[in-house]
């Protein structure tokens, strides 16, 4: 007893540190438990999840009717009892006779075109889809605008609306023109605008009887609307034919349609409308 009384009296400060320590870590650790218990009984405190709005971009093609596969609207009759044909979903414009080219306001339109769908069963088979040198790049129709021997302009529009504004889109427009002989490297040409900004290319650039691209980046401003214009124009009185087929708009992170199909032309020669002709 005398033994352990000396121990308790040699040892009581250790003692009493170990028991306060103990003790200590008792209540911390029922606190700990306590607190465990508690939020493992569905007591979490959520906190708010802040979250950017995600832009969904939609990368179907933004362009209706680009193909021209579904059907047109006849135009009234026009010089020589011709009935054009207005694809649904665009806008056809034709210059009328006397009135000046697109942005050639010394040479005046002397003839209507004809502008009409070509089905494939209506061209020769090198030209059908699958041929060797085809007129149709997707579905059964291409859209053909040709005028035998007179200077003659047209247009088709159409406007894009509901776009993400500030999203850059693609637009490509796969063109193709038969010269016909023709020596003078503007006696056709084409081109493509976009909100009133685009540019010609000339038909030697554009080559004979081969498919080249327009193909232009725009950024979708805050109406969101993109008006997409293709023009065609024939500058002497003789033969040309336009063929357009498969025009796409989509967002410029998408790859484009046509990777592979060479430009219609590699220098624009007019970023902005000279003479605007809109109804
Ligand atoms: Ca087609």
């Amino acid at each position: 007893m005398a033994i352990f009384t000396l121990f308790i009296r040699k040892y009581r400060y250790a003692l009493l540190t170990v028991l306060a320590v103990t003790a200590i870590l008792t209540v911390a650790l029922q606190i700990w438990w306590a607190t465990a218990v508690y939020a493992a009984e569905d007591q979490f405190i959520y906190l708010p999840i802040i979250q950017k709005p995600e832009q969904v971009i939609d990368t179907s093609n933004q362009i209706k009717n680009g193909s021209f596969e579904n059907g047109w609207t006849d135009m009234p009759p026009a010089a020589g009892n011709l009935i054009n044909q207005q694809p649904f979903e665009w806008t056809l414009f034709l210059i009328a006779i006397g009135d000046p080219l697109f942005d050639d306001p010394n040479t005046l339109a002397e003839g209507t075109p004809e502008s009409i769908h070509k089905k494939s069963d209506q061209l020769p088979p090198q030209e059908q889809p699958g041929g060797a040198t085809p007129l149709i790049l997707e579905g059964d129709y291409v859209y053909k605008t040709f005028h035998f021997g007179s200077p003659f302009g047209t247009e088709l529009r159409q406007t894009v609306t509901g776009l993400p504004s500030g999203t850059e889109m693609r637009i490509t427009v796969p063109l193709q023109v038969h010269l016909h002989g023709e020596t003078d490297k503007y006696g056709a040409e084409t081109s493509l605008w976009i909100n009133d900004v685009g540019g010609w290319a000339n038909g030697f650039e554009m080559g004979d009887r081969r498919w080249c691209k327009h193909e232009r980046l725009a950024e979708v401003p805050a109406n969101g609307e993109l008006e997409v214009v293709v023009r065609m124009k024939s500058k002497w009185a003789s033969a040309k034919d336009f063929f357009i087929d498969d025009v796409y708009m989509l967002p410029s992170s998408e790859p484009s349609p046509y990777p592979n199909m060479p430009p219609c032309t590699n220098s624009l020669h007019l970023e902005r409308y000279q003479t605007a002709v809109k109804e």
